[in-house]
C-alpha cells in the first residue's frame, strides 16, 4: 500500500506523533523551514490533518491541500474547524467524544466547589501566612443552590449526574428539552438564569452559542450568582462578565475556558473572586492519551477503508462514498 501523507500543524501529544508515524509519513508545519513552499511541494499529496483546538483549520487552509480527505482533530469541541468547508469538499472531519466526558465533568465539579467555597483563595491565604493573625474569612455555600447546565449534551449529563449526589437543584438549558431526564428544562436562557443561582456552562462553542451569556442573562442569575464555564470562552460575553463581577451583578465565576487563549484578561486576574484555569478540563495524563489515541485511530480507521470512528455529524461518512 502506497504510504499515506498526514500533517500535523502544530505539536500535538507525543502519543500521537509516534501513533501516527508508526502507520503514516507525518509532516510538521510548524517545523517546516518554509511553509509556502511546504504547501507547494508538497500539500497536493497530504491525505490526512491531525490537529486540535490550538490549531485552527479554517477554509482557505482546506483550498490549499487540495487531495484533504479527513482532519483528525483532538478534542471534543471543534469551533475552530471550517465544517462547511470541509463538508463541500467531501473531508471527513472527527473530533474525540466520549473519552474525555468524565475527566471533564470531574474538574467542572471541582471549579464549581473551589469557586463557592474559595478553596484557591483559601490556600493562598494560608500560604501568606494569615492563619495564625486571623481565621480564613466565611465563605458562600453550594447548599441549597439550583444548577442551571447551559447545554445538557455528553458532558453536560456528567455534570448532572455528579451534582444529583451534592442534592442541589438541577436544571437545564438547551436547543430542546430532553425526555430521559428528571432535571426541570427552561426553554430560555434567560429562564433558566432566573431560576438558578449556578449557570454551569457546557454548551458548544461557534457562532450559534457565540455571547449567549450577556448582561441580561448575569443580572437574571443575581447577586449571589455563580458562573462557572468549561466550554469556551466564546459563549460568554467577557466583557458583560467583568462588568458584572465588578459590580456585584454576580457573585464569583471559575472559568476554565477564555475568549482569546492563551490570553486572560488582565481585569479577570486582578479580581479574587475569580477562580481561573488555563483550559486544563481534559488535561490529564490518562485522559489526554486516550484522546490521543483516538486521534490516530480514527486515521487508521479512515485509511483502512473502515471509515471514521468518530465523525463529528456536519461530516458524516458514507461508506463507499
Ligand atoms: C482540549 C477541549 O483542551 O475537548 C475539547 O473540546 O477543549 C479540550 O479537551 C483541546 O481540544 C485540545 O486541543
Amino acid at each position: 500500500m502506497q504510504p499515506v501523507d498526514i500533517l500535523m500543524l502544530k505539536a500535538m501529544h507525543p502519543d500521537v506523533i509516534s501513533g501516527v508515524e508508526r502507520r503514516f509519513t507525518l509532516h510538521r508545519l510548524d517545523t517546516a523551514p518554509d511553509a509556502e513552499a511546504f504547501f507547494r511541494e508538497v500539500g497536493p499529496r497530504i491525505r490526512g490533518l491531525a490537529t486540535g483546538a490550538q490549531a485552527p483549520v479554517d477554509r482557505t487552509l482546506i483550498q490549499r491541500l487540495p487531495n484533504l480527505a479527513v482532519i483528525a482533530s483532538l478534542g471534543v469541541g471543534y469551533d475552530t474547524i471550517d465544517t462547511a468547508a470541509a463538508a463541500e469538499r467531501g473531508i471527513i472531519v472527527t473530533h474525540t467524544p466520549d473519552v474525555l466526558t468524565d475527566e471533564v465533568a470531574d474538574l467542572a465539579l471541582g471549579l464549581l466547589l473551589a469557586t463557592v467555597r474559595q478553596i484557591p483563595q483559601a490556600d493562598r491565604y494560608l500560604r501568606g501566612g494569615h492563619w495564625p493573625r486571623q481565621t480564613y474569612p466565611l465563605t458562600p455555600t453550594l447548599r441549597g443552590r439550583t444548577v442551571g447546565i447551559l447545554g445538557l449534551g455528553r458532558i453536560g449529563r456528567a455534570i448532572a449526574r455528579r451534582l444529583e449526589g451534592f442534592g442541589v437543584a438541577i436544571a437545564y438549558h438547551g436547543r430542546r428539552p430532553q425526555t430521559d431526564v428528571p432535571y426541570a428544562y427552561h426553554p430560555t436562557l434567560l429562564g433558566l438564569a432566573e431560576a438558578a443561582d449556578v449557570l454551569l456552562v457546557v454548551a458548544p462553542g461557534g457562532p450559534e452559542t457565540t455571547g449567549l451569556v450577556d448582561a441580561a442573562v448575569l443580572e437574571a442569575l443575581g447577586p449571589e450568582g455563580i458562573v462557572v464555564n468549561v466550554a469556551r470562552g466564546s459563549v460568554i460575553d467577557e466583557a458583560a462578565l467583568i462588568q458584572a463581577l465588578r459590580s456585584g451583578a454576580i457573585l464569583g465565576a471559575g472559568l476554565d475556558v477564555f475568549a482569546r487563549e492563551p490570553h486572560v484578561p488582565p481585569e479577570l486576574i486582578a479580581m479574587d473572586h475569580v477562580v481561573l484555569l488555563p483550559h486544563v478540563g481534559s488535561a490529564s495524563v490518562q485522559t489526554r492519551a486516550a484522546m490521543g489515541q483516538l486521534v490516530v485511530d480514527n486515521l487508521v480507521a479512515f485509511f483502512d477503508g473502515r471509515g471514521p470512528l468518530t465523525p463529528v455529524p456536519e461530516t458524516p461518512w458514507t461508506a463507499g462514498a
